[in-house]
Parts: structure tokens; C-alpha cells; sequence
């Protein structure tokens, strides 16, 4: 019989276990991977409740089910937090991914088959910007521009002449793995010369754009895309931004294009955290998660590494390990072993395989939310040095050891007694 009260320890101890020993691994380990975060209990909590038990496909006050009066006003909010937050005309929260937004977004303005012009996979730019294994790189024409070798940096003229000789249909800005402030102005201008729509995905610098320390697309761009749960620390989602003009094709193509019933639980959780981040709070977080960036990627160039582009204006940097001789997926496994983890990544030119890579991608959100500061960072990059340069078993054990004493100081949530998988820290809390 199925006990419909139980708690999941007793309903499921094997799926119990496992959420306990993956909490244990994020609470001993860094998290250093560009794309993560940590968020408030506030956030997990409105995830983990009945509302996925609703469907409410359509939109609030225009759905095909009953009974969405109180789902209505969670949507509500989620949405007019996001348009103040972001300062946008219209906002659909319903995306499930960052992927599923840029999908909409896409078909709101093109068709298959039409042309896509965004920033090349091994430059820095994203699998949905165009990559011939996904939905952009198959459903579309799919054309890149890169960063130029000598400054790994956007080569905004090789962006104009691809632009005049393709005729994009959609202009792509935005990227996984680009540390620096991209120009928007410029992008926006070639887009109109050439009749193209300028969409920008934010998913990796949103939270900085909401704090007000980055520039902000919005007000050069048709329609921006986002995930929820990068920089800007809410759960794993999608959003989109647009002007006026091209809020009744984006919806539409969100639902019923793309989706069916939207995740309310998942929506209240971005209510949360888009909440959270117009909380003045939030913008020294954000410095902090800049300032942190720009001390690891210096204190890393002082140990003898190369950054690609040379720094970071954001959360994120490139790091190229050739004169190291190391390659990126020798790099993620050694530091993993030692309780960092971090992410294999080509680099512009990349001589390896995507799979093997010359660099890794680091970022500093996660440890930001722990509580990290300069002082920290500078003993990340020791972590980093020590392990990537002697590499043996005795060293790796005593970093692992090292890290989880560091990483201990800066909890995340406290040790995770049933019947909850997660409790706040009470004492020396430091997340924010
Ligand atoms: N996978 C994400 C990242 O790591 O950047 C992007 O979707």
C-alpha cells in the first residue's frame, strides 16, 4: 500500500539517500561551474509543493482548466516581477528550460528553414545558438560568427560582413563560455541593417543584468531569453523578455507551440527568486560574484595560466591549459578527484576534440552564494595550481582535504536529518 503521508525517507530511502549524498557533495565541494548556483531554502521550498499537481495551460485569466484562480496569481506575480526586475515590456515565465526559450523565441519570428546567424560553439556560444546537433542547427540555417584569436573577443566586423552575406533572418547575441560584456548597441545595428531580429540569450549573465552591474539587452534587443537558475539563482527554468510588438507570437509559440501545461511549481520558485534578486541585497552579491571572477582569473594568470581574452568583465573565464600540458578533460577529472568541480571546454582554435578540449571554464556564482570573497578565491586558484601541476594521489587527498575543511566553513544548508532532504544552516549561515 502506498502511504500517501509518508515522508521520503520512509516512502523511498534509496531516492532519499541519494538527494542526502548529493546535498553532502555540494555542501564539501566547490562548485566552480559557470552555469551553477546554490539556492535559498525559500526557492527549493516553493518548488517542492502541490502545486505540480495543477495544470493551468494558457495564460493567467485566459487558461483551458478550471480551478487556476490561485495558480493565476502566482503566475501573476512571477511575471510582473520579471518585467520590473528587467524593466521589459512582456514576460513569458513559462519556458521549462533556457533551451525551450530560445526555441520559442526563434520560431516567434522565423521558420524553419530560415537562417540564424549567432557566436560559433567553440567560440563561447551555446548548443541553441545554431550547433548542427540540436533543434537550431537542424530546424534552421544555421551561420557563426567567432572572437578573434588575437583578443578572444567578439570580431564584431566578421559578425557585419557574415551578416550582409547571409541575410540572417535572427541575429543571435549571447554565450556559454564568453567572459566579456558583449556590445549590444553594435549587434542591434547590424541586425537592422541587414532586416534581421536581434535576440539575446542572457541565461549566463542575467543575474548581473538584474543587479545593474552589467549592461542590460533589453533595451536593444526584440526579445531576450534567460534561464532562471545561472547568475541569477532561482530553479532550473526558462524566461523570456520582448517588446510589445512580439509578446502574442512569443506566447504562442511557448504554448501551445513548443509546450503543454506549464510547471507552476517551478514558476512560484522563480517568483521566489526573481523576488530575491530586486532585493538590494542581491547587487552586492552579484559585485561580489565579479570581484571574485576577476581575483581567481588573476591570481590564476600569476601561477603561469592563460585566460582567454585575458580576463573577465562577468561570472566566468576561460582558461587555457596548453601551457600547462594538460587538456581540459584530464583538468576536470584531477579536480574532481580533489572536490573542485569545473568544466572541460574548447577554446577559440582548439586543437582537441570537443570531448578532450584545451581549457576549462570556471565561475565564481556558487561559491559567491556561499559566502566566498578575495581571500578565498586566492586560495581556490592555490587548489586549482596545486592540483593541475603535481597531479599525484598524496597531493590530490590533501587538497580534497583542504577543500572540504574550506568549503565547510561557508555552509550551505546543515546536515540533512529526515524527514527533509534539506534544512537552513542556522549558525554561521552564510549563504545569502
Ligand atoms: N549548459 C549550460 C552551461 O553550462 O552553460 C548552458 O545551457
Amino acid at each position: 500500500m502506498i502511504d500517501r503521508r509518508a515522508p521520503l525517507a520512509k516512502a523511498d530511502p534509496a531516492i532519499f539517500q541519494l538527494i542526502r549524498r548529493e546535498v553532502e557533495r555540494q555542501e564539501q565541494g566547490l562548485e566552480l561551474i559557470a552555469s551553477e548556483n546554490v539556492v535559498t531554502v525559500a526557492v527549493l521550498e516553493a518548488m517542492g509543493t502541490a502545486l505540480t499537481n495543477k495544470y493551468a495551460e494558457g495564460l493567467p485569466r485566459k487558461r483551458y482548466y478550471g480551478g487556476c484562480e490561485v495558480v493565476d496569481e502566482i503566475e501573476q506575480l512571477a511575471i510582473d516581477r520579471a518585467k520590473t526586475l528587467f524593466k521589459a515590456e512582456h514576460a513569458n515565465v513559462q519556458p521549462h528550460s533556457g533551451a525551450q526559450a530560445n526555441m520559442a523565441a526563434y520560431l516567434a519570428v522565423a521558420k524553419p528553414g530560415d537562417t540564424l546567424l549567432g557566436l560559433a560553439l567553440p567560440h563561447g556560444g551555446h548548443l541553441t545558438h545554431g550547433a548542427p546537433v540540436n533543434f537550431s542547427g537542424t530546424l534552421f540555417r544555421a551561420t557563426h560568427y567567432g572572437v578573434r584569436e588575437d583578443t578572444g573577443r567578439i570580431d564584431y566586423d566578421q559578425v557585419r560582413d557574415v551578416a550582409r552575406r547571409e541575410r540572417p533572418r535572427i541575429l543571435i547575441g549571447g554565450g556559454s563560455a564568453y567572459a566579456r560584456i558583449i556590445e549590444f548597441a553594435t549587434l542591434r545595428s547590424i541586425a537592422e541593417e541587414v532586416g534581421a531580429t536581434f535576440v539575446v540569450d542572457m541565461a549566463h549573465f542575467a543575474g548581473l543584468v538584474a543587479a545593474g552591474i552589467h549592461p542590460s539587452p533589453v533595451p536593444h534587443a526584440h526579445i531576450v531569453t534567460t534561464t532562471t537558475h545561472k547568475t541569477l539563482r532561482g530553479p532550473r527554468g526558462g524566461l523570456i523578455l520582448c517588446q510589445e510588438a512580439f509578446a502574442k507570437d512569443v506566447d504562442k509559440q511557448v504554448f501551445p507551440g513548443i509546450q503543454g501545461g506549464p510547471l507552476e511549481h517551478v514558476i512560484a520558485a522563480k517568483a521566489v527568486a526573481l523576488g530575491e534578486a530586486l532585493n538590494p541585497e542581491f547587487k552586492e552579491y552579484a559585485t561580489q560574484v565579479v570581484r571574485n571572477a576577476q581575483a581567481l582569473a588573476a591570481a590564476l594568470v600569476e601561477r603561469g595560466y592563460a585566460i582567454v581574452s585575458g580576463g573577465t568583465d562577468t561570472h566566468l573565464m576561460l582558461v587555457d591549459l596548453r601551457s600547462k600540458q594538460v587538456t581540459g578533460k584530464d583538468a576536470q577529472e584531477l579536480l574532481d578527484r580533489a572536490g573542485i568541480t569545473v568544466n572541460k571546454n574548447t577554446i577559440p582554435g582548439d586543437p582537441q576534440k570537443a570531448f578532450v578540449t584545451s581549457g576549462i571554464r570556471i565561475g565564481t556564482p556558487a561559491v559567491t552564494t556561499r559566502g566566498f570573497t578575495e581571500t578565498e578565491m586566492l586560495k581556490v586558484a592555490d587548489f586549482i595550481d596545486t592540483v593541475l601541476t603535481k597531479r599525484d594521489d598524496a597531493t590530490i587527498a590533501r587538497v580534497r582535504a583542504d577543500v572540504r575543511d574550506l568549503a565547510e566553513r561557508f555552509p550551505l544548508y546543515a546536515a540533512p536529518p529526515p524527514p527533509s532532504p534539506v534544512r537552513p544552516a542556522v549558525a554561521g549561515h552564510h549563504a545569502r
